[in-house]
């Protein structure tokens, strides 16, 4: 059976983790966190002291995720998109969240105040989601609200049609 591969992006915060570990669960796709791939790998090359965090060695991200990409049937989750190829995706979803709310799941998290102010800048100018629509088809890419749990709940279930009739319309 073929099934898609799914693309969650947006700025940190905005539940993408939450949403595709949840998705898993209930479609049988599998669910990839980036970042957490690169620091197992350790598939970074340099640190950016500016923003106290490793820099993402993108070619080797992937190169480790082509053969899985390949297959189908994977979500990939990160707070980036540029650089995946093209190919990969047949969906991309940006969640959304309103910038109060992400500010106190962020601040919950503990981020200085020049971490948050950078990630809330991200939300506000809508930077994930023109990366999106310059780096895939402006068709395949869809935004999300992800501030509540009704939302979320929201989210699944349609994504999870999604995927059914996806799985429908590719096999033969
Ligand atoms: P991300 O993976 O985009 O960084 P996350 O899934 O870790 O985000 O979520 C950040 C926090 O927000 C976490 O405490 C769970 C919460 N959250 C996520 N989606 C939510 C939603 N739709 N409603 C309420 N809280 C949500």
């Amino acid at each position: 059976m073929v099934r898609p591969n799914i693309l969650l992006t947006g700025t940190p915060g905005v539940g993408k983790t939450t949403l595709g570990k949840e998705l898993a669960s209930r479609s049988g796709l599998k669910y990839i966190n980036v970042g957490d791939l690169a620091k197992e790998g350790q598939l970074y090359d340099g640190y950016d002291e500016e923003y106290d965090c490793p820099i993402l060695d993108e070619d080797r991200v992937v190169d480790e995720l082509e053969n899985q990409m390949k297959e189908g049937g994977v979500i990939v989750d990160y707070h980036g998109c540029d650089f995946f190829p093209e190919r990969w995706f047949h969906i991309v979803f940006v969640l959304r969240t309103d910038n109060s709310i992400l500010y106190k799941r962020l601040e919950s998290r503990g981020y200085n105040e020049k971490k948050l102010q950078d990630n809330i800048q991200c939300e506000i100018f809508q930077i994930l989601y023109e990366e999106a629509m310059a780096s895939y088809s402006e068709e395949i890419v869809h935004q999300l609200p992800s501030n509540n749990p009704e939302e979320l709940e929201n989210n699944i279930n349609q994504i999870l049609k999604w995927i059914e009739q996806w799985i429908k319309d590719h096999s033969s």
